[in-house]
């Protein structure tokens, strides 16, 4: 039987502001932590930064015939907060809206629906220097940014997303510090979840005042496939501990307005959570359109005194956990093959994150926005980019995203990360997660296999069989 999914499901492929765009001093635009942070010696792999990227930032219309080239009816990208309103504060900057007016408007003369991220994970260093993500205010100033771009893209673009990855820029920024700003205070990392989520409910109200009616407005999470190493209570408390930190910490106040008492009583000793306002759980539930799913591999986890203990949660080497109050939790590799990222694949992890938030919150479209593999690629000898493990890896989830489907979740779309090779953050450019090939001394772009093949799915939305190169 061939695996169909509905006519109106969406197909796109993502990309984000730091890791493509380079002209990090055009145009106006003031550094971001990354830029900082990219710029300490020992922080990125190879000393490698985004300055110049893939040059998307120049090569933006030819970047758009490429994608119009492989048939993509969607593109998901991010606007970098420095290159709108520099430092954070105060007014914009022409030549920056005008960049993404331009990327959005080639978009949609070749009939390719823009999908716009607010944030993902480039804060202006002042507002950094301010005190970042665990200060209140940066989750105002992340509301005036919204309304900003809201006001100026907000008649060509329909779909919007406010933060990608909040746990991201919470846990890996500020708790084990192998992401921009690069600190290592737990309590800090619990704030910063919070002022995010609070961000979050600012923009989502500053874009729904601004927007027409028919803007959606979304976050895209980066939930857990958490599971426990033995079914022994030791173990499924560990479980326990990293989905409240991982997932609920998130999904229970967007979707319920509340924070999960488990996640308060396991952190109590850090902190009292005063940093909560009245108000701010009101303003965080502020309902959704639709909720972005990011899903790469499952996370496995038991109690620390287990004597196999592997130490690899998936996000870096640091000596700082980036789980606030879990000393006692191991994280051990998941079973089967893994990608160039050391990510175990899975695909019953997405099959299971869907159908969580499907039950979780009945009538809330799902949208994959990032799911993809990194690979080790390189041109053959006939010139070509033969990927055929990455299109195994999607093949495999997207075979879940169907069968989630066919049980019952409502899911809207699917994004490919990436839609080229790209910054891969502290792995800098070492890690390729593209479709489309980079060879970085030229920025030559070469199509994958992969991109063919999605390219195929895009199309007639059955999925090919995966050939045999
Ligand atoms: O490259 C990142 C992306 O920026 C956020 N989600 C995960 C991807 C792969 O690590």
């Amino acid at each position: 039987m061939p695996v169909s999914f509905p006519p109106t499901f969406l197909w796109g492929t993502a990309t984000a502001s730091y890791q493509i765009e380079g002209g990090a001093q055009e145009g106006g635009r003031t550094p971001s932590i990354w830029d900082t942070f990219s710029h300490t010696p020992g922080k990125v792999e190879g000393g490698h930064t985004g300055d110049v990227a893939v040059d998307h930032f120049h090569r933006r219309a030819a970047d758009v015939e490429m994608m119009a080239g492989l048939g993509v009816g969607a593109y998901r990208f991010s606007v970098s907060w420095p290159r709108v309103q520099p430092t954070g504060r105060g007014p914009a900057v022409q030549q920056g809206l005008d960049f993404y007016r331009g990327l959005v408007d080639d978009l949609l003369a070749k009939g390719i629906k823009p999908v716009l991220t607010l944030y993902h994970w480039d804060l202006p260093q002042e507002l950094e220097s301010a005190g970042g993500w665990p200060e209140r205010d940066t989750a105002h100033r992340f509301a005036d940014y919204a309304r900003i771009v809201a006001d100026a893209l907000g008649d060509r673009v329909d779909m919007w997303t406010t933060l990608n990855e909040p746990w991201c820029s919470a846990f890996l920024g500020y708790g084990s510090g192998v992401h921009a700003p690069g600190r290592t205070d737990p309590v800090a990392a619990l704030r910063a979840a919070h002022h995010l989520n609070l961000g979050h409910g600012l923009a989502a109200q500053a874009l729904r005042s601004t927007l027409p009616a028919r803007a959606q407005v979304s976050i895209s999470l980066n939930p857990a496939a958490v599971r426990a190493k033995t079914q022994s209570p030791a173990d499924l408390d560990a479980q326990r501990r990293i989905d409240a930190l991982a997932n609920r910490i998130f999904a229970d106040p967007l979707l319920n307005g509340t924070y999960p008492q488990d996640l308060l009583a396991d952190t109590a000793r850090l902190t009292d959570w005063s940093f909560v306002e009245s108000n701010d759980l009101a303003i965080i539930k502020h309902p959704l359109d639709s909720l972005g799913i990011n899903y790469y591999s499952p996370t496995v986890v038991s109690s620390a005194t287990d004597s196999h203990v592997v130490r690899n949660d998936n996000h870096g080497v640091s000596d700082h956990s980036p789980w606030p109050a879990a000393d006692a939790v191991s994280f051990h590799q998941a079973p089967g093959d893994r990608t160039e990222m050391g990510w175990a694949i899975d695909p019953t992890g997405m099959h299971e994150v869907l159908m969580h938030y499907s039950r979780m919150a009945p009538g809330l479209p799902l949208m994959i926005t990032e799911n993809g593999a990194a690979y080790d690629d390189k041109p053959s000898a006939d010139g070509r980019v033969h990927d055929p493990e990455r299109m195994r890896y999607l093949h495999g989830h997207l075979a879940a995203v169907h069968q989630a489907i066919e049980d019952g979740a409502d899911v809207r779309g699917y994004f490919l990360w990436s839609l080229m090779d790209n910054f891969e953050w502290s792995y800098g450019y070492t890690k390729r997660f593209g479709a489309v090939y980079i060879d970085y001394e030229t920025q030559t772009r070469t199509p994958k296999s992969s991109a063919y093949w999605y390219s195929e799915l895009a199309r007639t939305g059955v999925l090919p069989d995966v050939p045999v190169e």
